[in-house]
């Protein structure tokens, strides 16, 4: 690589202004949102449509440039950092972000991969509809990476993850070819469903630039409720109950610990605890239906007077307003800022089946209470989807980088041979990316890992796309 070349060749394709090398400008796109990883890059570059994209990819291609995609900057496992070599470069989206097609009939969007997720789900509500994909960091996550990444986020459990939204996608390829799928068909079943290969990818198997996205009917009700429950058993109790009695209308289901809920009401002005710290754990239930609202209100009433009956939770709270509904999520959503305001945590994303959720929790917070007596347990996640954050903090006045440098390594291992232990995964949303890349192997058959290092050496065999994320 003669990186004078590659830069010369980059900017004589997209001009100057597009090709980033001041070291200011770089410097918030090489560390990743966790500050796990920093890394270095040749320089970063801002395509304004697929056909720069390709151009980009075909010169690194000659010129031996490692390229690094990067949307939001948001993922968890550092998965848009470069390494250390400062020989990749950054390839960004902030120009690649219209919106280029609606049909308000089927309800579908066609849009560029660089505009962040809350652009997504407005201009879904300007044609009328509604886009579920919703998490924390929505207002930066862009769609390209939300894809790449099939990410989970808080209405999984009705909508399904990232990949379940995407009819057809538009991606560069590791030889700056073009794969142009993007038709917007519910049905076609023509062989082998190229899309899904580089949903989860996370950019190594090649660059999503445009996606056809599945819209929903806006519901007409919605209603949040927030109920005192003993444990995570309760708490699958009262998700199975409500599956039951309002169908398909449940849309997030968040569980949390009264030690998750203690970080928010340390860190955050103006929450409250609604049971005045009376709940071992909470379960924020939102309801989302396109029938009557009255109608739907009665059937709350009705569900919550059976939870109570049955003892299956303490209190049943109904929100009587947006104002208190958002306070509700906010104490929810602002775990991990709190987490972080604390000094910070040893974080884990695992699934399970929905069945063993409740041993999940249990024997995670009994296995690390024995390692470390004291430690802080922020136990949270989308219950619904049978993906719990078991997340670790220091004792209180113990120095939290300490604690996670002394057991930060075993605490995740326990962590991970548990949840695998029942039948489930070490990573159910954030991905691989550089930061479980052994986990990936040391979980994976022999024969899953060998087809994937198979597709890698198929489609990008000089190893260019981002390098050193997932396999
Ligand atoms: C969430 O569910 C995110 O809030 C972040 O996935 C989880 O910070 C975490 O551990
Ligand atoms: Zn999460």
């Amino acid at each position: 690589m003669i990186p004078e070349a590659a830069l010369a060749a980059l900017r004589a394709a997209l001009g100057a202004d597009a090709v980033i090398t001041d070291p200011d400008r770089l410097a918030p796109w090489l560390v990743d949102e966790r500050r796990l990883f920093s890394g270095r890059a040749l320089a970063a570059v801002e395509p304004q449509s697929t056909a720069e994209v390709s151009a980009i990819v075909e010169i690194c291609r000659e010129q031996h440039v490692p390229m690094v995609p990067q949307g939001g900057n948001t993922s968890y496992c550092g998965a848009a950092t470069p390494d250390a070599s400062g020989r990749a470069l950054l390839i960004r989206f902030p120009r690649l972000s219209r919106l280029r097609a609606v049909d308000a009939l089927a309800g579908t969007l066609t849009v560029e991969a660089g505009m962040p997720l809350a652009a997504v789900q407005a201009a879904a509500r300007d044609a009328g509809w509604f886009f579920p994909l919703s998490m924390g960091s929505e207002a930066t996550a862009q769609l390209g990476g939300a894809l790449s990444t099939n990410a989970g986020g808080l209405t999984v459990v009705r909508y399904g993850t990232a990949r379940e939204l995407v009819l057809g996608l538009e991606v560069v390829l590791p030889d700056g070819q073009v794969l142009s799928q993007l038709q917007a068909l519910r049905k076609d079943n023509t062989g082998y469903d190229l899309r899904h290969l580089f949903m989860g990818a996370e950019g190594t198997l090649g660059i999503i630039t445009a996606a056809v996205l599945r819209l929903f009917p806006e519901p007409a009700a919605r209603e949040t409720l927030l109920l005192n429950v003993r444990d995570a058993e309760a708490a699958c109790a009262c998700l199975n109950r409500a599956r039951r009695t309002l169908g398909d209308t449940v849309e997030s289901c968040e569980f949390f610990t009264r030690e998750a809920l203690a970080l928010v009401l340390a860190h955050e002005a103006g929450a409250r605890d609604p049971f005045a710290g009376e709940a071992p754990a909470l379960l924020l239930l939102e309801i989302a239906g396109t029938f009557d609202a009255a109608r739907m209100r009665d059937t709350l009433g009705e569900l919550a007077a059976n939870l109570l009956d049955e003892a299956l939770a303490a209190d049943v709270l109904i929100a009587e307003s947006p104002t208190q509904r958002a306070a509700w999520w906010r104490l929810r959503e602002r775990i991990p800022a709190a987490e972080r305001a604390e000094g910070g945590s040893v974080k884990h994303d695992v699934s399970v089946p929905l069945g063993r959720i409740p041993e999940l929790a249990a024997l995670a917070v009994a296995g690390v209470r024995d390692r470390v007596p004291h430690i802080r347990c922020s136990v949270y996640g989308h219950m619904g989807d049978g993906n719990l954050h078991l997340n670790f903090l220091a004792p209180v006045g113990a120095v939290p980088e300490d604690f996670r440098a002394t057991h930060g390594q075993a605490l995740s291992a326990d962590v991970h041979a548990l949840a695998v232990r029942l039948g489930g995964s070490f990573s159910a949303e954030h991905g691989v990316g550089q930061l479980k890349r052994e986990l990936l192997r040391a979980t994976r058959s022999p024969v899953a890992l060998g087809l994937m290092m198979r597709l890698k050496q198929a489609f990008d065999p000089d190893n260019l796309m981002n390098p050193g994320k997932v396999l």
